[in-house]
């Protein structure tokens, strides 16, 4: 039928999340309020992303601008926005970003009960030759009204209540789990609204492909070095494996979670626990992970049961389809 060439009942996130939490009996509709503040940020982000090859090439970005200050790198003005953003929602009580030092805690006249941790551009080195990089953020809920504090967020990341990332790529696509199935929406840049385009995403059982930066291979331990040696030379037989590694997490994990495999950032004896955060890199992706039908573990234990001692913690993280991690824990148990 041509009449069915274009969609005329529309899926936006918004409409989404309010189906969702209508579910429940007591929600107040904050959490899409949260969630439509987040949708701003990443949609500033995806724009100031699109431009900054252009702004490079007419002499933006690093250099004095009109009104004689210097312009603002990508990832500090990103992390601005969200900031305001998270903030001016008056649904926050305690932000953590990665381009902070400390958290923040918002100002009483502007609390409500969520604590959002996030890393405005991860993958920020990828940006002057157009790589994909991405916004990932986790979300926590504080139970009473009591004054905010750092023990609010150092929590496992199975207490978080919504956790996802926004990619800036050759789409715009948001991923989004809260709690119950993985949902994915691409940015319409001509309606300026996310639209339901990878509704209820499963992570394949089993995947073809391993991610790694194996650049880091001389200084890993045994069972990290076993399982990739055994994705290049499978004893039972399998194909082996191919290898991905873009080094953008956010693009990384999301054609994990596509195509299925295993994303990793191991430890090893120069980085002991490995290189990612703890509570807005690790958490978020491990929580859509398990969300999608798939694991995430540390070498030690499930990633969702950390609890992280300081806001920038870092643990070594095997994420991806549930088969593929099971193998990766079979040999980490095997060590002792
Ligand atoms: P960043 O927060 O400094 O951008 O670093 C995080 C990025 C991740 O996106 C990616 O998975 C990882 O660093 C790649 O690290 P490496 O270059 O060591 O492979
Ligand atoms: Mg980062």
């Amino acid at each position: 039928h041509a009449a069915d060439a274009y969609r005329t009942d529309l899926m936006t996130i918004t409409r989404f999340v309010l189906n969702e939490q209508s579910k429940y009996p007591e929600s107040r509709g904050d959490f899409t309020i949260l969630l439509n503040h987040i949708v701003l940020g990443c949609k500033f982000v995806c724009s100031s992303v699109n431009k900054a090859g252009l702004a490079k090439l007419i002499g933006l970005a690093g250099e004095i601008n009109i009104q004689g200050e210097e312009q603002k790198k990508l990832d500090v003005l990103s992390n601005e926005v969200f900031i305001k953003a998270l903030v001016s929602s008056g649904r926050t009580c305690i932000l953590v970003s990665e381009e902070d030092e400390d958290a923040i805690i918002v100002e009483p006249s502007k609390r409500g009960r969520y604590c959002v941790v996030f890393d405005p551009l991860d993958g920020s080195s990828n940006i002057d030759c157009g790589v994909s990089i991405g916004t990932i953020f986790g979300i926590y809920m504080v139970k009473d009204d009591h004054e905010p504090t750092l023990a609010d967020v150092l929590q496992p990341g199975k207490q978080m209540v919504a956790a996802g990332y926004c990619m800036y790529g050759s789409s715009c696509t948001l991923v989004l789990s809260t709690g119950k199935g993985v949902n994915g929406f691409t940015l319409d840049p001509s309606l300026g609204e996310f639209i339901l385009t990878h509704p209820d995403i499963r992570i394949p059982k089993k995947g073809k492909i391993y991610s790694v930066n194996e650049g880091n291979a001389k200084n890993w331990d045994g069972p990290t070095a076993k399982y990739v040696e055994n994705c290049k030379f499978p004893k039972d037989g399998s194909p082996s494996k191919s290898l991905r590694y873009i080094g953008s997490m956010v693009a990384d994990v999301h054609r994990t979670l596509l195509y299925g495999g295993t994303f990793m950032y191991p430890a090893d004896k120069k980085s002991p626990s490995g290189k990612l955060r703890v509570l807005y890199e690790v958490f978020p992706m491990s929580f859509l992970m398990e969300n999608a039908g798939g694991q995430a573990f540390t070498g030690k234990q499930r990633a969702l049961d950390l609890v992280p001692t300081k806001i920038h913690d870092r643990s070594p993280i095997f994420l991806g389809s549930y088969d593929d991690i099971e193998e990766i824990k079979a040999l980490y148990a095997a060590e002792g």
